[in-house]
């Protein structure tokens, strides 16, 4: 009888995972592998044999026992040697005679590079984990604890990487009063008040998930920065950040206020070309190191929405990043120089401007200067062509900028996977030097022969428990930092890699999650800006839709600029008879997205004014096509919950519940943004909704009436 229900209350355990989860741990949980699996494991892993230690070995070590020990119910025992079968042997050529003594090919893995191979040792087989760097060899601990919690096999292993882009970098848009900009997951994890003296654990446990993926930077301090961050007091405490970071391979860089000597030091002046600035940057740049030895260097925002910078002195922005970029070359620092440029004195279309700007200033930077460039030409929406800038700087590194927090794609609540997102932009090819010429490309330095490259993520990271305000927008930072390590890289094996670690194993739930995830970004284009449109969000705090806006004083902050609909037609014309943006891409390019007929329907409305009557590929007219998508997003997001209710059996409660909750947020929320558009869409179209097609729930007075003064993350 007892027996009986003992295996009663085993059985349902087995279908719910019992232990409580909050999404803390993130895809490092590490929990038991099933006995079977376990016991096939652990012969890869008897002994531990790492050499002399460094604090980045030390935590390798710590990160492999750790990992081992959860996963198959016990650490291996470390030894000084390989005294049986099965032994995990970590380290450098220098820091153990063991790694040294088995002469791999480590030369040409650079610092950051490793490998992990099957070998057999003092005539045991046994499993290495070789680098050239320390850090080297802690990635290699993530990769190979990475094969166990996605169940690969570990016998005959031959695995060789390297980071194809160097500097893989979150920006944090975090302030000094703990508020994070287009933050929706809480406070800045950034406890200015306690630091440097209180080293909350968390920051640990920020570093190590970064570095499981890869990421070795973070800028700490909004783009949109005060100068006092640069201050001493403040400089302490980014300093005591460091050190804790340093270990996992993670340098720490600063936003850069342009007009820090007037504010900091009362100078009367910044203009880049002024010897008492120069002097001043100088100075401050030498202090910094003297706390950060390691100081990865600036970002800057210059001379962009308000912001001061060169122009406000007649300079170009070369002339203020090169500035900077001869203070920090001495030690090593590098300018991370945003081309996040508009301004509404200029009358021309705001996606022509960062390219207008920049292109003629090729080849005019320092070598330690990347240029920071957004994935497309407006602003982080949810689809948007390539960035004309890529291939069009052939003589200076550019990076890529994503935005991971969802300030255009829903905030937190909606379930929105961007590694499809990155992907699409960074598979763009962009026929800079014909065919083949992607945005990959680019970014790795390949293209051009660059060796300074780099990718950034605008973290969606705060202090709520599950670090990004959702589960599922987990998956974004450790996609982003995948593809920084590798920008060729799928994003559907990614997914696959993330749920397999966040969640299960169990292919009936990885399969329909994936398939879920990987379609969730074409559902969120539908149910906010279909066939090209952009920019139809609520004004300032882009929250819900509002494509009537058109309040803000500058124009091109109102999404009856970006959709220009009227009686007769929708769409910006930005081909030869309208703006012509299109003339900034390479030929192939611009003749392609410049022609109506041949311009993908993805970004028909970004390129081309049409009329509604315009017949469609699909066979409907254009207003026709415009509700169908609208309404196929709302119908994309229940299937997304259909598809989730089903699978609770795979889930602890905890994170079931809050998935399936915000998933019944982002469904009102997709319902509304669709009614909100056609509503207004259809004023202006003067058409009948086609057959069959669902009424608006509200009149459009009713959704013009809503306000959000509270919206989330917004800017101060
Ligand atoms: O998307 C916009 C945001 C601003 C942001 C700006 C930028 C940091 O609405 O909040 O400012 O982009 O990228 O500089």
């Amino acid at each position: 009888m007892l027996a009986a229900l003992a295996a009663l209350l085993l059985a349902v355990a087995c279908v719910r995972p019992a232990r409580a989860e909050d999404g803390y741990d993130l895809w490092l949980r590490y929990r038991p592998i099933a006995a079977a699996q376990a016991q096939a494991y652990r012969p890869f892993a008897t002994q531990l044999v790492a050499g002399r230690s460094t604090p980045t070995l030390a935590a390798a070590r710590d990160e492999l026992l750790r990992g081992l020990g959860g996963l198959l119910g016990a650490a291996p025992s470390s030894s000084g040697a390989v005294t049986r079968d099965g032994a995990v042997v970590l380290g450098t050529p220098t820091s153990s005679s063991l790694v040294a003594g088995l002469h791999l090919d480590t030369a040409g893995l650079g610092r950051e590079g490793y490998l992990i191979r099957s070998v057999r040792v003092d005539g045991h087989a046994a499993t290495v984990i070789a680098a050239n760097g320390d850090v080297g060899a802690l990635y290699g601990v993530f990769r190979f604890l990475r094969l166990l919690q996605t169940r690969q096999p570990l016998a005959h292993l031959d695995i060789r990487e390297q980071p194809k882009v160097q500097v893989r970098i979150l920006d944090h848009w975090d302030n000094l009063d703990r508020s994070v900009e287009r933050g929706y997951a809480g406070q800045s994890l950034w406890g200015w008040p306690t630091l440097p003296d209180y080293l909350a654990p968390r920051y640990t446990d920020y570093a190590r998930a970064n570095a499981s993926v890869g990421i070795n930077g973070t800028v700490l301090n909004n783009v949109n920065a005060v100068a006092l961050s640069l201050d001493e007091r403040y400089l302490v405490k980014a300093a005591a950040l460091a050190k804790v970071f340093r270990p996992y391979g993670i340098r720490v860089y600063l936003s850069a206020r342009f007009s820090a000597p007037i504010e900091l030091s009362g100078l009367h002046s910044t203009d880049p070309l002024d010897p008492q600035v120069r002097r001043w940057w100088r100075d401050k740049v030498d202090e910094i190191y003297r706390l950060i030895p390691d100081f990865g260097g600036f970002l800057v925002k210059a001379n962009s929405e308000g912001q001061p910078g060169p122009q406000d002195y007649g300079r170009s922005h070369a002339d203020g990043a090169n500035m900077l970029a001869d203070a920090l070359a001495p030690h090593g620092g590098i300018v991370m120089w945003r081309a996040f440029v508009y301004s509404d004195k200029q009358p021309d279309d705001r996606a022509k401007q960062a390219y207008q700007e920049f292109v003629p200033l090729d080849g005019k930077f320092r070598g330690n200067v990347i240029l920071q460039v957004k994935n497309g030409p407006i602003d982080f929406q949810p689809r948007e062509p390539f960035h004309p800038l890529f291939g069009a700087m052939p003589k200076t590194p550019l990076m890529v900028e994503f935005q991971l927090t969802k300030e255009y794609l829903g905030f937190a609540t909606h379930l929105v996977y961007l590694g499809a997102l990155f992907e699409e932009t960074l598979r763009a090819d962009t026929w800079a030097h014909g065919k083949g010429s992607t945005v990959a490309r680019v970014i790795d330095g390949s293209l051009d022969g660059h060796r300074l490259t780099g990718m950034a993520g605008v973290a969606n990271i705060g202090s709520d428990r599950n670090w990004t305000g959702s589960q599922f927008d987990q998956a974004n930072w450790y996609a982003f930092g995948r593809l920084a390590w590798d920008p060729q890289q799928s994003a559907r094996a990614i997914a696959a890699d993330w749920v397999r670690m966040t969640y299960t194993n169990d292919p009936r739930f990885v399969a329909p999650v994936v398939d879920m995830m990987m379609a969730s970004r074409e559902a969120v284009v539908d149910y906010m800006t279909p066939l090209g449109l952009a920019h139809l969000m609520g004004a300032g705090h882009h929250y819900g839709p509002a494509p009537w806006d058109d309040s803000l004083p500058r124009a091109d902050w109102n999404p009856v600029y970006y959709h220009r609909a009227d009686a007769q037609g929708i769409g910006f014309d930005r081909s030869a008879s309208g703006s012509n943006a299109v003339a900034q891409y390479a030929a192939p390019v611009a003749a392609q997205f410049g022609d109506l007929t041949r311009v993908p329907d993805e970004y028909l409305l970004w390129f081309h004014r049409v009329p509604w009557d315009y017949r469609m590929r699909s066979g409907r007219t254009l207003w026709d096509e415009l509700v169908h998508r609208y309404t196929h997003g709302v119908d994309e997001v229940k299937r997304m919950r259909r598809t989730w209710r089903g699978l609770s059996a795979y889930v602890d409660k905890e994170r079931y519940d809050e998935t399936t909750a915000f998933l019944g947020i982002q469904q009102q929320e997709a319902q509304w943004w669709r009614d909100a558009c056609i509503a207004y869409f259809q004023g202006i179209a003067r058409r009948p909704l086609p057959a069959g097609v669902e009424p608006p729930a509200h009149t459009l007075t009713y959704y013009e009436s809503l306000s959000f003064p509270y919206a989330p993350g917004q800017a101060k």
